[in-house]
């Protein structure tokens, strides 16, 4: 429970709420964690101001780096149908599962740090080009960073994927808290984003939670720690689930969401336990064991990374032809995007589409637009 701040203190958040630049921001939020006394009342609001400090001061060296090299020879551009990028710790294997996986063929070698700029390869999963590059290592086997950790880091932002690569023989679990740390430094979060709230700062009125949905947790909390901020009146609009974390997000972090898929790598000499072990501190991540050397768990890993990607294969069809490469979709997209795709004016003048799939119930159903399809369907658009 946030007891009442001292005004200094709260007048260092007020200032961080409109500092412009990451050293203002940084500035203000030691002040405030400076005048902030420490006790069990104030430790969760501390322990937010510590995480947000380390994010920015992370963020203010990824730029410094990307001033100083040049940014050229780490960028790839995007091919296929979504980009998957894979990091992990050096030697842990990301070069061997880059040529299982993909037509790429990167040095394999037993000593860290071999692969030194990103490295594109092409994965095909029933009909879909799906990229995959590798990254640089962000760890050295001791865990520690490396001089790529930061650009690393940022390329994996712009990532439809981050696939996460554990060396399954030196304790992966300890390599998956290290990474999950980095990124929630970085600003990344890999849960599962099910709300949008949005805060207007008012003069008067207090705190009113206008919700749109469900908060998990105690209301009063959430007034709390607005108010343990310096926020006192504002209307609080919430859509979807949202739990305290996202309130937190909200009011002191700005977080990206990405989604996630960890590959336990070198599952040949995995120690036992070492998986159960992953999965613990794994969250809502998915976990799949593999052995690039081996050959092993390479379809599940295939299977895997196309399922995060929560796309869908579409096929066509038109005078009783069906096409066979497919058109590629996000999950839940509807007759109409898929119009869209094809042509724009087709998303106008379309009538109604025959589907045949998973999405109906009898096959060759007639759908409106509006109609939600299923990965396989197949999809005459008349108009
Ligand atoms: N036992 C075993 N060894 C593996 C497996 N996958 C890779 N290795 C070995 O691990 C070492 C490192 O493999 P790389 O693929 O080069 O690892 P990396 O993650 O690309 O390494 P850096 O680019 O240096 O960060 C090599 O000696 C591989 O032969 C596996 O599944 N089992
Ligand atoms: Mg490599």
């Amino acid at each position: 429970m946030p007891a009442n701040l001292p005004a200094e203190a709260e007048r260092a958040l007020a200032k961080y709420q409109v500092a412009r630049t990451i050293e203002e921001k940084i500035r203000a939020l030691e002040e405030a964690l400076s005048l902030i006394p420490d006790h069990k009342g104030t430790e969760k609001l501390r322990g937010r101001i510590k995480r947000r400090i380390a994010e920015l001061r992370r963020e203010a060296e990824r730029k410094a780096s990307l001033r100083a090299v040049r940014r050229d020879y780490f960028h790839v551009p995007k091919e296929g149908a979504a980009q998957v990028v894979l990091i992990g710790a050096a030697n842990s294997g990301k070069s061997s599962l880059l040529r299982a996986l993909t037509n790429a063929r990167p040095q394999v070698t037993h000593y860290p740090l071999t692969t030194t700029t990103p490295v594109p390869g092409m994965m095909l999963y029933d009909g879909v080009e799906i990229q995959l590059v590798e990254l640089p290592a962000i760890l050295t086997e001791d865990l520690e960073e490396t001089q790529f950790t930061n650009r690393s880091i940022g390329f994996s932002k712009n990532a439809d994927l981050i696939l996460i690569i554990l060396n399954g023989a030196r304790d992966p679990a300890s390599q998956l808290e290290k990474i999950l740390e980095i990124y929630d430094e970085s600003g990344v979060s890999f849960r599962r984003k099910r709300c949008e709230i949005e805060i207007e700062k008012k003069d008067s009125g207090g705190i009113r939670l206008v919700v749109f949905g469900s908060i998990r947790g105690d209301v009063k909390e959430v007034e709390d720690l607005l108010r343990s901020i310096g926020i006192r009146n504002a209307v609080v609009k919430v859509r979807g689930e949202a739990s305290i974390e996202d309130f937190e997000e909200a009011v002191i972090r700005e977080m990206i969401h990405k989604r996630a898929l960890i590959a336990v790598n070198k599952i040949d000499q995995a120690a036992p336990g070492a998986l159960d072990d992953v999965r613990s501190i794994a969250g809502e991540i998915p976990v799949v064991a593999v052995s690039a050397e081996r050959g092993a768990g390479l379809d599940d890993l295939r299977k895997a990374i196309f399922e995060s990607l929560n796309l869908m294969r579409i096929y066509t069809r038109k005078a009783g032809a069906t096409s066979d490469k497919p058109i590629i979709l996000p999950r839940n997209s509807t007759v109409k995007d898929l119009a869209e795709v094809i042509h724009k004016d087709f998303a106008e003048r379309m009538k109604y589409a025959r589907v045949w799939g998973r999405s109906v119930k009898v096959q060759g159903q007639r759908v409106g637009p509006d109609h939600v399809l299923e990965d396989g369907d197949i999809v005459e658009i008349k108009i």
